[in-house]
């Protein structure tokens, strides 16, 4: 009897749990085929103000404005660290540079959270990659073996380059690259199209990025024609000298002598009195984005096509902004708006209203948590917060100010300008910034009343509370984002780098560790 019990006990419990092993794969299969489709797409080096939905008349992004129409468009998208790792290591771990170990470019992750791409597998997603990649250390041409993209399984993808018409990339698992046909953007799009025709049972997650419209702003011919004869009008702030004698005045990295050079050749762009070559730069970087407009607008067809418009998430976003002769600087890493300032739209009329504006802060932190929210997919606890509902239009002051930073001084911008790390906080209305050796005030804009932030108001005895007030928020955030705004932390986390995985010959020209100031490190790398 007993026996029989057990037996009947085990029998039903048996039935018990295959039951509930059907339901459970029922459901996983069933919200698996509902889950939307990911689509994040984003260009290298895209300012906000360079899009007609953004306000340029310029130039013509039907395609890009067409998100904006038919989603939703936010207007306070800073870029934390304005350079290409930072935002790559943030927008793949919902972390903060100093918890995900990407401090700067051509560095190395070692982040303690699953990443973005590994998540959207766990739920069920393909995961495809096609584009620059920038996140595997040193080797901007070398092979990324599979356990080293993050978990993305579909793979076209090249470290970095920005030599687009002969552009190489990796096929999957083959060793020896291979050439994208044309211009690389508009090849990458195509088999990105490929790749969205060919899904079918399972959702997707892809990300598509494109090296342009980053200098050497060059785009195919008939793009470029475009632009030939056309009046240009640079933003006003590009005959800004005042500011740019001050930063060179206030230069305080020391450079070694065979960078003397290149800063004085820089210093032949404060000479370009008549914008000859600032215009030219903006004729190409127009094109290039001109470009990339039409390839958005291929990826919205191929969408469309397919039945999968209305059931993908589609991103569109940039990694950080291009000075493009702003105040005379060049390339980004400053606290101006050129330099910090992102378009980030979202298409998912499930959920988000067309035309929606959302003047919510936004990091790339952010990302990550707001995407796999709408997606249904549950995020790690990271740093970065889920903003889904500003990006539908509510709650849209969950963020009184995010951080703006150069962690470490970096290449080209640290042998022009010479302005070493600074920090700071971007609110709605105000940019602060100070330098990170000597926590001195250096910069706080109005953006309202000074939106081309030429009028400098730090230590204005008018703005004294204020700046003290934003000065205590960089502290509290910094605090938040686990960065100590030590020069020997980081000169320390660098060479354990370069213990680990050695010195790579541009590295070494481009970042000998003594560059901060406090640094325990001579000039050749060696303890002082
Ligand atoms: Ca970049």
């Amino acid at each position: 009897m007993k026996y029989l019990n057990r037996r009947k006990n085990t029998t039903n419990g048996t039935i018990f749990s295959i039951t509930v092993i059907l339901v459970f794969l029922s459901i996983t299969v069933d919200s698996s085929a509902q889950k939307p489709n990911i689509l994040f797409v984003f260009a290298d080096q895209l300012r906000s103000h360079a899009l007609g939905c953004y306000g340029n008349d310029q130039l013509s992004t039907p395609n890009i404005d067409r998100l904006a129409e038919e989603g939703v468009l936010f207007t306070n998208a800073i870029s934390t660290a304005p350079v290409c790792g930072p935002f790559r290591g943030m927008l793949m771990t919902g972390n903060f540079p100093m918890k995900n170990g990407m401090v700067l470019t051509d560095h190395f992750l070692r982040n303690p959270t699953p990443y973005f791409a590994e998540v959207c597998q766990s739920a069920g997603y393909r995961t495809g990659y096609i584009g620059k990649w920038h996140l595997d250390g040193y080797d901007r041409g070398g092979y990324i073996p599979p356990e080293r993209r993050l978990g993305f399984e579909y793979w076209r993808a090249l470290e970095c380059t920005h030599n687009y018409f002969d552009s190489k990339y990796y096929h999957q698992d083959e060793k020896e690259a291979r050439v994208w046909q044309d211009y690389d953007a508009i090849s990458q799009t195509d088999v990105a199209c490929e790749y969205i025709a060919q899904q079918k049972d399972k959702p997707f997650c892809m990300f598509l990025s494109w090296g342009p419209p980053h200098d050497p702003y060059k785009a195919p011919a008939e793009y470029e024609k475009r632009f030939e004869n056309k009046k240009i009008t640079v933003r006003e702030n590009v005959n800004d000298f005042e500011t740019a004698e001050r930063m060179w005045r206030e230069c305080d990295t020391e450079v070694p002598e065979r960078w003397h050079d290149w800063r004085k050749r820089n210093s032949l762009r404060m000479s370009d009195n008549n914008n000859t070559q600032i215009e030219k730069d903006y004729r190409g970087y127009y094109a290039a984005i001109e470009t990339l407009d039409d390839c958005l607008g291929k990826i919205l067809a191929e969408l469309a096509k397919t039945g999968q418009l209305d059931n993908t998430i589609i991103v569109f976003t940039s990694d950080h902004g291009d000075n493009l002769g702003s105040h005379r600087q060049l390339g980004k890493q400053l606290p101006f708006e050129e330099s910090i300032s992102i378009p980030f739209l979202i298409r998912y009329p499930e959920k988000i209203e067309p035309s929606t504006i959302s003047d919510a802060l936004l990091s790339p932190v952010d990302m990550m948590p707001t995407v796999l929210s709408f997606a249904g997919v549950p995020c790690p606890e990271v740093d970065g917060k889920d903003i889904s509902a500003a990006a539908m239009g509510r709650d849209m002051d969950m963020q009184d100010a995010v951080l703006i930073m150069k962690s470490i001084p970096l290449s080209v911008n640290w042998i022009t300008n010479g302005n070493g790390a600074w920090r700071g906080v971007r609110t709605k209305r105000y940019t602060y910034a100070r330098k990170s050796d000597t926590r001195i005030p250096w910069m706080l804009f109005d953006n309202l009343l000074d939106p081309f932030q030429m009028n400098n108001l730090i230590d204005e005895p008018a703005f004294s509370e204020l700046q003290k007030k934003l000065d205590k928020t960089t502290d509290e955030l910094l605090e938040q984002a686990g960065d100590p705004e030590d020069p020997e932390f980081f000169a320390r986390l660098i060479q354990k780098e370069r213990n680990e995985h050695g010195v790579h010959d541009r590295w070494k020209e481009l970042m000998p560790p003594h560059v901060e100031p406090g640094s325990p490190f001579d000039i050749n790398g060696n303890s002082k």
